[in-house]
C-alpha cells in the first residue's frame, strides 16, 4: 500500500501488510512459531537489549500478530496496537496497567458481567476503587473525578442495556484533568465509532465479536499511543502473558477483510427488526441505537455511523416468559458472545451478567425479563419469521 493512505473499506483489507516483505505472499503468512533464531551470542543479546529490531520469543511478538496489531492501529486511527488471548485479557492489562493501590476508577454505569468481576477483584485484593457513573453532563463528572481517580472506563453502547455515553463530553472534561480515557469500542467496531478521533485515549475490543465475525476466535486488542501500548507490551502484557496464538490472529486478519461488508448487512437486518419489535404487542420495550425515541438517540447521530447489529428488548411478563420465548426459537441461536454470522439471543440477567448481584443489575437497567439479540447475516425476513413464530407462541 506504500504510505498512501486509503479509505477504510481498502485498509481492512491492505493496511500493515507488504508482500514483498513475506516471499510476495497475497495472503499474510502464518507463522506458526513460538521462538525466532538468532545467528550469533552477540545478535541475541542485542535483541534483548532492544538495540537491533527483530523477533525473539512469540510472547514478546510475533511477525503475523503484528500485522494484525498494526492493521487495527490504521482502523481505529491510534498510533499503535496490541493483541490478546481474549477481551478480558485486555481489558485487565489496560487496568493494571493503568492503576494501582488506593487509585480509583470511574466506570459507565453498566458494563460486561466479566469487566464488573475484574472491577470487584481489584478492589477487592488491591484496594483499587470504582463508582458508576451515567456521565449525563460536565458538571457531574466534575463531580465524580476523584484525587485518586486513575481512569475512566466507558462501555458505549453499553452491553446489554443499549445505553450510551457521549465520548467528546467525557473526554474534554477528563483531558483537561489529565486522566485517560479507555472505550471498549466491541458493541461497534471501527467502522462505526472511532473513540481515538472524539478525543479518548484508549479503545479496547473483544475481537472475538465482530472484528472476528466468525465465531471461531477468542481474542482481544488494544489500541492507543505508541508510548503507551509500549509500556502495556513490555508489562502486563509480556509478564502476565496474556498473548493471541499467531493462528487466531491470521483468523482475525482474514475475518477482517469483510467488516464493512458484513456490518453493513447486520445494521440493515437490526434497522428492519426493529421495525418489526418495536410494534410487536407481546413486546414491552426495545433498546436499539437507532430508535428516534432512544434516550441517547442524539447521542448516536453524533458519535456512531449506524446504530450497529444489536437490539435489546423486554417481553411482556416475567423471566418465564422470556425463557420461555427463546425456547420456542428455531432459527435463532441461544448462545452468548456476538458479532457472528448466526443471529444469537441470551437472557443477560441468567448468563453473560449472571455475576453481577441483583442490586447491582437492577441499577443498571437489567430487568429480569430483558433479552439481547444478536442480528446476524442471514436474510431478516427469515429471522423476523423465527422471531414472530415464538412471539406467537408464548
Ligand atoms: N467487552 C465487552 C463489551 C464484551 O461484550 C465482552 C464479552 C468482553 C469485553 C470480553 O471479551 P472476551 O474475553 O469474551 O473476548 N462479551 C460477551 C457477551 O456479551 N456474551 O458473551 C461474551
Amino acid at each position: 500500500m506504500g504510505k498512501k493512505k486509503s479509505r477504510f473499506e481498502t485498509e481492512v483489507i491492505h493496511s500493515g501488510y507488504w508482500p514483498n516483505e513475506h516471499q510476495d505472499s497475497l495472503v499474510p503468512p502464518l507463522y506458526q512459531t513460538s521462538t525466532f533464531t538468532f545467528t550469533s551470542a552477540e545478535q541475541g543479546e542485542r535483541r534483548f537489549a532492544g538495540q537491533e529490531e527483530g523477533f525473539i520469543y512469540s510472547r514478546l511478538g510475533n511477525p503475523t500478530v503484528k500485522i494484525l496489531e498494526e492493521r487495527m492501529a490504521v482502523l481505529e486511527q491510534g498510533e499503535a496496537g496490541l493483541a490478546f488471548s481474549s477481551g478480558m485479557a485486555a481489558v485487565s492489562a489496560v487496568l493494571v496497567a493503568l492503576t494501582k493501590t488506593g487509585d480509583h476508577i470511574l466506570c459507565s454505569q453498566g458494563v460486561y458481567g466479566c469487566t464488573f468481576g475484574l472491577l470487584e477483584l481489584l478492589k477487592g485484593k488491591y484496594g483499587i476503587e470504582h463508582d458508576f457513573s451515567l456521565m449525563e453532563s460536565a458538571e457531574a463528572l466534575d463531580q465524580e473525578i476523584l484525587p485518586n481517580t486513575a481512569c475512566i472506563y466507558i462501555e458505549t453502547p453499553i452491553n446489554p442495556t443499549m445505553k450510551l455515553v457521549d465520548l467528546e463530553l467525557v473526554a474534554m472534561v477528563a483531558n483537561k484533568k489529565g486522566i485517560p480515557v479507555v472505550v471498549d469500542n466491541t458493541f461497534c467496531s471501527p467502522y462505526i465509532q472511532t473513540p481515538l478521533t472524539l478525543g479518548c485515549n484508549v479503545v479496547i475490543h473483544s475481537a472475538t465479536k465482530y472484528i472476528c465475525g466468525h465465531g471461531d476466535v477468542i481474542a482481544g486488542l488494544v489500541i492507543g499511543e505508541k508510548e503507551f501500548i509500549r509500556q502495556v507490551s513490555r508489562t502486563t502484557q509480556k509478564d502476565i502473558g496474556g498473548i493471541i496464538s499467531p493462528f487466531d490472529a491470521w483468523l482475525l486478519l482474514r475475518g477482517i477483510k469483510t467488516l464493512p461488508v458484513r456490518m453493513d448487512r447486520h445494521c440493515e437486518n437490526a434497522l428492519r427488526l426493529f421495525e418489526f419489535m418495536k410494534s410487536h404487542p407481546k413486546i414491552e420495550s426495545v433498546y436499539f441505537p437507532g430508535d428516534p425515541e432512544h434516550q441517547d438517540y442524539s447521542i448516536a447521530k453524533k458519535q456512531m455511523k449506524q446504530s450497529g447489529g444489536l437490539i435489546s428488548f423486554t417481553i411482556k411478563g416475567s423471566k418465564v416468559s422470556a425463557q420461555q420465548f427463546m425456547n420456542q426459537l428455531q432459527l435463532i441461536k441461544i448462545a452468548v458472545s456476538l458479532g457472528d454470522a448466526e443471529t444469537l439471543i441470551q437472557h443477560p440477567a441468567t448468563m453473560t451478567h449472571a455475576v453481577v448481584p441483583e442490586e447491582e443489575r437492577k441499577k443498571m437497567g437489567i430487568e429480569d425479563n430483558l433479552l439481547r439479540l444478536s442480528v446476524g447475516l442471514e436474510a431478516w425476513e427469515d429471522i423476523q419469521e423465527d422471531l414472530d413464530q415464538a412471539l406467537e407462541r408464548i
